[in-house]
């Protein structure tokens, strides 16, 4: 990575952390309702694998664990905040909230609740891109937890079969809500869970984001000149509990703080810092400057939004027979 991209990238992770502390704050404060599940931890594995794709140009499709995903591949993130909040102007018009930000003209395919949902539609983005040609691929981000479905392994076996062009991004933070991946699955190490169906992959540190950046450069490579799809797991960290009404009492302490220690921001800004490239001072301001943009731009559009009109309240989530299923109602052949 140049160095001029390290700097940004460090900016993408205060960003993404000080959005997600802030949308904290705001559920305390009770203007987000609804399900909420926060990223900080982990900013290193979406940052640093978009780093290595195409935001915006490759399909991208992940969980519920969402938002920074949606901002990496070019959602406003005003418009996330709004989201939110549940307002008008959200990226799904307030009907969706956390788990389903969608921004289809950044070709961020959506967040979804359903654990290993995504697995069978990023196939099918890949199928599509196979049948249209061209150079995108599919980017399905989802958890380990979300590996034990059954989705998983049919979507495995059919990618493999068709060779399509997905790469799959594991983010093992450790944890399927309170149950440590060793309670819960035989073979903690993902990334050898896809060898029986022959598919190539990889694991690395998901705290450096340089390292994720490499890994995902040969992985996106790898799908890009349609070798077939690719599975990287990427070790990592949740800070937060699984959502807002977790009390992480199914953790310690020691283990937190010591996740901490490899903090992935912390880790990119000591390495600029001892290249003489960024002092502390700059970096403090950077953390400010970030945060009067989320106060005053961010936060401020959201509040001052409107809320959807009540009479409203099924457009956009169901869809209207007349117009938008035009072959429901036979007018199309
Ligand atoms: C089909 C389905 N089953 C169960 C759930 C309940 N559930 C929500 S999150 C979760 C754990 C997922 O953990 P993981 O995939 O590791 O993602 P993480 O939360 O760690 O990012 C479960 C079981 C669900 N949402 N959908």
């Amino acid at each position: 990575m140049k160095l001029e991209d390290k700097k940004r990238v460090l900016r993408e992770m205060v960003l993404a952390r000080r959005f997600e502390e802030r949308c904290y704050q705001a559920y305390m404060e009770r203007k987000i309702g609804g399900f909420l599940h926060l990223y900080p931890g982990q900013e290193a594995c979406c940052i640093g694998v978009m780093e290595a794709a195409r935001p915006g140009y490759d399909y991208v499709i992940t969980g519920y664990r969402d938002h920074i995903h949606a901002i990496k591949c070019g959602a406003d993130p005003k418009e996330v905040m709004a989201e939110l909040y549940g307002k008008e102007t959200g990226s799904s018009k307030g009907r969706g909230g956390s788990m389903h930000i969608f921004d289809v003209k950044h070709r961020f395919m959506g967040g979804y609740a359903l654990v290993g949902g995504p697995f069978p539609l990023a196939a099918g983005l890949g199928k599509g891109i196979q049948m249209k040609g061209g150079d995108e691929i599919a980017i399905c981000f989802l958890g380990d937890a979300a590996n034990n479905q059954g989705t998983f392994h049919e979507t495995m076996n059919m990618v493999a079969l068709y060779k399509l062009p997905v790469l799959f991004v594991c983010e093992n933070n450790h944890y399927g809500i309170g149950t440590a991946i060793d309670r819960s699955t035989a073979v903690v190490d993902q990334y050898k869970r896809v060898c029986g169906y022959g598919i190539e992959s990889a694991q690395c540190d998901g705290q450096d984001v340089e390292v994720v950046y490499e890994h995902a450069r040969r992985a996106v490579d790898y799908v890009r000149s349609r070798k077939g799809p690719y599975f990287l797991e990427l070790i990592t960290y949740r800070y937060r509990g699984h959502s807002m009404s977790d009390s992480r009492s199914y953790r310690s302490r020691e283990e937190e703080e010591m996740w901490k220690k490899r903090d992935p921001i912390f880790i990119l800004r000591d390495r600029l810092i001892e290249a003489g490239a960024l002092t502390q001072e700059e970096f403090h301001k950077l953390e400010k400057e970030i945060d009067d943009y989320i106060e005053n731009e961010v936060v401020r559009f959201a509040e001052e939004s409107p809320e959807p009109d009540v009479r409203d309240l099924e457009k956009y989530v169901l869809a209207d027979r007349e117009t938008q299923l035009p072959w429901l109602t036979g007018k199309v052949a």
